[in-house]
Protein backbone atom coordinates (compact mmCIF):
# COMPACT_ATOMS: atom_id res chain seq x y z
CA UNK A 1 0.00 0.00 0.00
CA UNK A 2 2.69 2.25 1.36
CA UNK A 3 4.70 1.75 -2.17
CA UNK A 4 1.41 2.14 -4.23
CA UNK A 5 0.98 5.65 -2.71
CA UNK A 6 4.79 6.85 -3.52
CA UNK A 7 4.41 5.59 -7.22
CA UNK A 8 0.96 7.70 -7.16
CA UNK A 9 3.00 10.89 -5.46
CA UNK A 10 5.80 10.29 -7.83
CA UNK A 11 3.77 10.99 -10.93
CA UNK A 12 1.53 13.46 -9.16
CA UNK A 13 5.18 15.23 -8.67
CA UNK A 14 5.97 14.50 -12.14
CA UNK A 15 2.91 14.71 -14.65
CA UNK A 16 2.86 17.94 -17.06
CA UNK A 17 -0.45 18.35 -18.90
CA UNK A 18 -0.60 20.34 -22.02
CA UNK A 19 2.67 21.48 -21.60
CA UNK A 20 1.77 23.02 -17.70
CA UNK A 21 4.38 21.41 -15.47
CA UNK A 22 3.19 21.19 -12.07
CA UNK A 23 5.56 21.89 -9.58
CA UNK A 24 6.92 19.64 -6.84
CA UNK A 25 5.23 20.70 -3.67
CA UNK A 26 7.28 19.48 -0.28
CA UNK A 27 5.45 20.46 3.12
CA UNK A 28 7.75 20.06 6.23
CA UNK A 29 5.71 19.04 8.73
CA UNK A 30 6.15 17.41 12.32
CA UNK A 31 3.88 14.48 13.31
CA UNK A 32 2.08 16.69 16.32
CA UNK A 33 2.34 20.07 14.77
CA UNK A 34 -1.42 21.75 14.73
CA UNK A 35 0.17 24.69 12.47
CA UNK A 36 1.47 21.72 9.91
CA UNK A 37 -2.21 19.64 10.43
CA UNK A 38 -3.66 23.12 8.70
CA UNK A 39 -1.19 23.25 5.60
CA UNK A 40 -1.93 19.69 5.01
CA UNK A 41 -5.65 20.17 5.07
CA UNK A 42 -5.16 23.03 2.99
CA UNK A 43 -3.01 20.57 0.44
CA UNK A 44 -5.85 17.98 0.95
CA UNK A 45 -8.65 20.48 0.29
CA UNK A 46 -6.99 21.42 -2.64
CA UNK A 47 -6.19 17.81 -4.22
CA UNK A 48 -2.75 18.86 -4.87
CA UNK A 49 0.39 16.18 -5.44
CA UNK A 50 2.45 16.63 -2.74
CA UNK A 51 5.35 15.05 -0.73
CA UNK A 52 5.97 15.21 3.50
CA UNK A 53 9.09 15.54 5.40
CA UNK A 54 8.95 14.91 8.54
CA UNK A 55 11.19 16.87 10.68
CA UNK A 56 12.55 15.51 13.70
CA UNK A 57 11.40 18.04 16.40
CA UNK A 58 15.58 17.52 17.92
CA UNK A 59 16.72 18.83 14.71
CA UNK A 60 13.63 21.37 13.26
CA UNK A 61 16.29 24.86 12.76
CA UNK A 62 18.60 22.16 10.75
CA UNK A 63 16.18 20.45 8.89
CA UNK A 64 13.98 23.44 7.54
CA UNK A 65 15.13 24.83 4.62
CA UNK A 66 13.94 28.58 5.88
CA UNK A 67 13.05 30.04 9.23
CA UNK A 68 12.53 28.04 13.05
CA UNK A 69 9.62 26.68 12.89
CA UNK A 70 7.01 24.22 10.78
CA UNK A 71 5.39 24.17 8.80
CA UNK A 72 7.45 25.30 5.59
CA UNK A 73 6.30 24.60 1.97
CA UNK A 74 7.94 24.33 -0.76
CA UNK A 75 6.70 24.61 -4.19
CA UNK A 76 9.02 24.08 -7.20
CA UNK A 77 12.39 26.61 -6.18
CA UNK A 78 9.82 28.74 -3.75
CA UNK A 79 9.70 28.43 -0.13
CA UNK A 80 7.59 30.09 2.84
CA UNK A 81 6.60 29.76 5.72
CA UNK A 82 4.15 30.37 8.36
CA UNK A 83 0.75 28.54 8.40
CA UNK A 84 -1.50 31.51 7.50
CA UNK A 85 0.42 32.85 4.79
CA UNK A 86 0.93 29.31 3.47
CA UNK A 87 -2.03 28.95 3.15
CA UNK A 88 -3.42 31.96 1.66
CA UNK A 89 -0.52 31.34 -0.46
CA UNK A 90 -2.06 28.01 -1.57
CA UNK A 91 -5.80 29.72 -2.26
N1 LIG B 1 2.93 31.06 13.52
C1 LIG B 1 3.50 29.78 13.14
C2 LIG B 1 3.69 28.93 14.38
C3 LIG B 1 4.41 27.64 14.06
C4 LIG B 1 4.91 26.94 15.30
O1 LIG B 1 4.93 27.49 16.40
N2 LIG B 1 5.33 25.67 15.11
C5 LIG B 1 5.90 24.90 16.19
C6 LIG B 1 5.32 23.49 16.17
S1 LIG B 1 3.57 23.46 16.41
C7 LIG B 1 7.39 24.73 15.97
O2 LIG B 1 7.83 24.50 14.86
N3 LIG B 1 8.21 24.84 17.01
C8 LIG B 1 9.62 24.58 16.86
C9 LIG B 1 10.39 24.87 18.08
O3 LIG B 1 9.80 25.40 19.00
O4 LIG B 1 11.59 24.56 18.08
C10 LIG B 1 2.62 29.13 12.10
O5 LIG B 1 1.41 29.42 12.07
O6 LIG B 1 3.12 28.36 11.28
Amino acid sequence: MKNILSIIRFIGNNMSVNKITIPNITLYHGTMSPYGAKVLTALQYKKLPFSIYYINPLRVKKDLPIGKTVPVLRVGSEVKNDSTPICIWLD
